[in-house]
C-alpha cells in the first residue's frame, strides 16, 4: 500500500515525507478519530461512495472526542477529492485521520493541537477476492467487544481499535480470516472492522446500531435489502443463532459485502455464499459501478 502524495494539514506532501513526531499524543494514547471511505471507477469517472455520510461521521466522531477539526466539512470534502486527483487514482480507499498532535504528553489532551491527514491508496478486496465469492472463515473471539460505556460506539476512535486488533490477531493465529466479537453479556456484535448480518427463514437480521459502529455500509445494505423486498430486523442474538442461520455475512467499507461460510468450525448454511447474500452483493457492486439509477444519489 502506497500512493504518491498525502494531504497533511492543508498541504500536499510526498508519501514518504508525511511524518509525525514520536511524542505525538495520538501515538501514545490513540487519541484520534478516522474514517474509511471507498472511491470506485465507473463509466462516468471516479465516484466516492456516500461521501457526505462519511464526512458527517468524521465530524461527529471528533465532536464526541472533543476535538475541533480546524477545517469545515466543505474543505475536507475538497481535500479528499484533491488528493485522489493528485494521486491519479481511479479507485481507492480513503483514510482521513484527525489526531491530537504534540504539545505535551499526559492524559489531558486539551493542550495538544488537532492535526489532520488524508491518505488514499489502492485497496482490493479486504478479505480476499476468493472470500467475496466463496465466503470466509471466522471464529467467535475470546475478547469481548468494548462495553458500551467503556468508550464510544458511535465515534470511530483510533484507540477503540485495540479491541479489534486483539480479536483479529487471535483469529489470524487460529487460522481463520476474521473474528466475530460478542458484547460483555454474550450477545453477537460485529467483526473487527465490519458489521454483521445473518439470514434465517428469509428474514435478514443485524445487530442494533447502538452497540456497534453505526456502519454506512450497514445502512446501505439495509436499504438495498428492503428495496428488494426483504424484511430486515435488528436483533440481539447469541452465537448459537449464527451457527444455525442459513447465511451470515459482513458489511463494511473495506470488507464491502463478504459472505461468511464458517464460524467456529460450524458450516454456515451450505458452507458457501448463500442466495440472499449473493443478491445483495450483486446490487451493492452494481451501485458502486454507477449502474443502479435509483442509488446514484449515494455517489459523488
Ligand atoms: N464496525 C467496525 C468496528 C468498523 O471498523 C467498520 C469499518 C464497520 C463496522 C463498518 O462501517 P462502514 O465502513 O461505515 O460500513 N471499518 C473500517 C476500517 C477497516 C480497517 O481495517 O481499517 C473500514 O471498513 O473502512
Amino acid at each position: 500500500m502506497k500512493a504518491e502524495k498525502i494531504w497533511m494539514d492543508g498541504k500536499i506532501v510526498d508519501w514518504d515525507k508525511a511524518k509525525v513526531h514520536v511524542c505525538t499524543h495520538a501515538l501514545h494514547y490513540g487519541s484520534g478519530v478516522f474514517e474509511g471511505i471507498r472511491a470506485y471507477e465507473t463509466d462516468n469517472g471516479t465516484v466516492i461512495f456516500r461521501l457526505k455520510e462519511h464526512v458527517d461521521r468524521l465530524f461527529n466522531s471528533a465532536k464526541i472526542f472533543k476535538m475541533e477539526i480546524p477545517y469545515n466539512k466543505g474543505q475536507i470534502v475538497k481535500a479528499i477529492k484533491d488528493i485522489i486527483k493528485v494521486n491519479n487514482l481511479k479507485s481507492c480507499y480513503i483514510r482521513p485521520l484527525v489526531y491530537r498532535g504534540f504539545n505535551n504528553l499526559s492524559l489531558n489532551p486539551f493542550d495538544c493541537p488537532v492535526n489532520c491527514a488524508i491518505a488514499v491508496w489502492e485497496w482490493g478486496a479486504y478479505l480476499g477476492e476468493e472470500g467475496l465469492v466463496n465466503g470466509i472463515k471466522t471464529r467467535i473471539s475470546s475478547y469481548a467487544r468494548s462495553y458500551i460505556n467503556s468508550t464510544s460506539q458511535k465515534a470511530k476512535i483510533c484507540a477503540n481499535y485495540v479491541n479489534s486488533i486483539f480479536a483479529k490477531m487471535e483469529a489470524i493465529e487460529a487460522g481463520v480470516d476474521e473474528a466475530i466479537l460478542l458484547d460483555a453479556d454474550g450477545y453477537v456484535t460485529e467483526g473487527s472492522g465490519e458489521n454483521l448480518f445473518w439470514v434465517r427463514n428469509g428474514i435478514i437480521y443485524t445487530t442494533p446500531a447502538n452497540i456497534v459502529l453505526e456502519g454506512i455500509t450497514r445502512d446501505s445494505v439495509i436499504k438495498i435489502a428492503q428495496d428488494m423486498g426483504y424484511q430486515v430486523k435488528e436483533k440481539r442474538a447469541g452465537r448459537d443463532e449464527l451457527y444455525i442461520s442459513d447465511e451470515v455475512f459482513f458489511a463494511g467499507t473495506a470488507a464491502e459485502v463478504t459472505p461468511i461460510r464458517e464460524i467456529d468450525k460450524y458450516k454456515i448454511g451450505e458452507g458457501k455464499r448463500g442466495p440472499v447474500t449473493e443478491n445483495i452483493q450483486k446490487v451493492f457492486f452494481e451501485i458502486t459501478k454507477g449502474k443502479e439509477k435509483k442509488y446514484l444519489k449515494w455517489l459523488e
